[in-house]
């Protein structure tokens, strides 16, 4: 039990291990990030395929991979169609019209499609998409909204849409309220409510297969400033496009993972898809400016999952549903599956420079899922 245990273990390092080596460590951005030289021999053999067992791994990467486990090179951003970090910032808004009763309708178009991705550079994995993109598009609304969501089915297989937040059973996006095959449509249509920092996900079994592929996006439906007198100030710094709202630099992070062998286990891990994407292009952070993140877990297979913010403590909100914190003073939050909240920290008295954040299981960050914030004073 123990040995295949750490069989596994030793094989899902291999596979990053061979990504570094794949991408030729000798010109590497690793070593660049990790300040440490490159070995000369470490460009070619061993790195035939993306299952490299440990052998491979450790005779190509050799003792210089243990300080700089990163992949190298970049993924191509414009043939996935998407960029993790265009994605933090990157909201849907719908297009707004005017119910009858002066209410506010926001309708959005959605198609499944599948698609082939790159988690990693060189290493593809075979998804099924929200609009082509995974996480998909990052629903963004406003409490009291009307909302109708109009979803095509262009996969392969019956998907649905199913939203956390609440809504009657016939838009639950489960089978017999929602869920579509091939080549159909569907609208869903319901209330933004409650406010706060939720998602939504394919729920067409086998689940934990449609979710794995990538099937699932943000949905964060912000606070309606006029509902909560006592939180006026609060909410109005969360609803999108308010001076209080500009004040803050917001980012969506969805923590995922790839199971690229289909093995029951995630090979890779991320925010937003790509592994190690933040090392390689660190968050741009201006140290006078707040920072607020929408944090959700989608990973499947593992129980849990975490956010741990290097050098600082943040304040955060479970599920985005309350205006005050419901844990405060923290440097580590963790998440199940469809667990999410809101993080807000700042790095004001800070010196500027690089400050990691990592889940704090040390497996995931060395498979992919660490990042920088790069805090400056800004542009003048
Ligand atoms: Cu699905």
């Amino acid at each position: 039990m123990h040995r295949s245990w750490l069989r596994q273990r030793l094989s899902r390092r291999g596979l990053i291990i061979s990504s570094i080596a794949a991408a030729g460590l000798s010109a590497s951005g690793a070593a660049l990030l990790a300040g440490r030289a490159a070995p000369k021999d470490a460009s070619a053999s061993g790195a035939a395929s993306g299952g490299a067992s440990l052998h491979a791994g450790h005779a190509v990467a050799g003792h210089e991979a243990h300080g700089n486990m990163i992949s190298v090179g970049d993924v191509d951003n414009a043939r996935n169609g998407f960029d993790p970090t265009a994605m933090l910032t990157n909201w849907e808004t719908g297009a707004v019209s005017q119910l009858p009763d002066g209410r506010t309708l926001r309708s959005f178009e959605i198609t499944a499609l599948d698609k082939e991705i790159e988690i990693l550079p060189g290493i593809l994995f075979p998804a099924w998409t929200y609009n082509g993109r995974v996480p998909g598009p990052a629903l963004r609304v406003t409490e009291g909204d009307r909302l109708r969501i109009v979803f095509r089915n262009g996969g392969s297989h019956p998907h649905s849409m199913h939203f956390h937040g609440i809504h009657s059973a016939r838009m639950d996006g489960v089978p017999g309220a929602g869920l579509i095959a091939p080549g159909a449509e569907f609208v869903y249509e319901f209330d933004a409510r409650p406010f706060g920092c939720h998602l939504y996900h394919c729920h067409a079994p086998p689940l934990k297969r449609h979710i794995h592929k990538g099937m699932y996006g943000p949905f964060v439906i912000d606070p309606d400033p006029s509902r909560h007198p006592e939180h006026a100030a609060a909410a109005r710094s969360r609803l999108l496009g308010t001076p209080e709202n500009k004040e803050w630099q917001e980012f969506v992070m969805v923590m995922n993972g790839f199971d690229t062998n289909f093995d029951d286990e995630n090979e890779v891990y991320a925010v937003n898809t790509v592994g190690h994407h933040f090392m390689k292009h660190p968050i741009q952070v201006e140290r006078a400016k707040p920072v607020r993140i929408y944090l959700i877990n989608v990973t499947e297979f593992d129980p849990i999952n975490s956010l741990h913010l290097h050098a600082n403590f943040f304040d955060y909100y479970d599920h985005g549903t309350t205006l005050t914190p419901t844990i405060e003073t923290v440097d580590t939050v963790m998440q199940c599956q469809a667990q999410r909240g809101i993080l807000e920290f700042t790095f004001k008295e800070h010196e500027v420079g690089l400050y990691m954040f990592h889940a704090h299981q040390s497996e995931f960050a060395e498979l992919g899922w660490m990042g920088m914030f790069d805090v400056t004073d800004g542009v003048a």
